[in-house]
């Protein structure tokens, strides 16, 4: 290789995952998910459509990973569109807005159809999931408490599965 020359990664060295978002229409995923993977914020409230995509790359010990991220609508209207997108994940976003209670307390439907859409023989044991509080900047309005958080990663997920 010429000096100089930028080195190329070993071909079949790159790994791809599969990353979902979740939640209830406005509650700031689509957001979340451009930070992530385009450095910017979008204030005005352009809907998702069906399904957006997002995709970084991020490195653990020199490899390279490719994280695409499918960016759900969360209004109900998109529910098929949604369904055809659950199999095959590796990690899911579960995004509430902290100002709207119900935005936490329907985690429980997101993950209802999730798993619903998987199938009896759906295994979900090995998918990575989040939760994210978002629109903290709305925190002195905050409904929903770090107690009531916890509690819903510690039963209700492992209740469900
Ligand atoms: N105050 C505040 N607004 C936010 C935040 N994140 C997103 N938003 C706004 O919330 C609205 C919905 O965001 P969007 O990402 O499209 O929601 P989605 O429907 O869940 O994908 C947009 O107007 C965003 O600018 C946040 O952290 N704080
Ligand atoms: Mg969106």
């Amino acid at each position: 290789m010429e000096a100089g020359m930028p080195k190329r990664k070993e071909p079949g060295r790159s790994l791809r995952i599969k990353v979902i978002s979740m939640g209830n229409a406005e509650v700031g995923k689509s957001c979340i998910i451009k930070r992530y993977c385009e450095k910017r914020f979008v204030s005005k409230y352009l809907a998702t459509i069906g399904i957006d995509y997002g995709v970084t790359k991020v490195y653990i010990k020199d490899r390279e990973i490719k994280v695409n991220i499918f960016d759900m609508a969360g209004h109900p209207f998109f529910y098929e569109v949604r369904n055809e997108f659950y199999k095959d994940t590796q990690g899911v976003i579960l995004v509430y807005d902290v100002s709207q209670k119900d935005s936490f307390e329907a985690l429980d439907s997101w993950l209802a159809e999730m798993k619903q859409e998987l199938g009896p023989h759906g295994n979900m044991d090995n998918i990575i999931f989040t939760v994210c509080a978002n629109k903290c900047s709305k925190v002195q309005i905050q409904n929903v408490t770090q107690g009531k958080v916890v509690l819903l990663l510690k039963d209700r997920l492992a209740a469900l599965y």
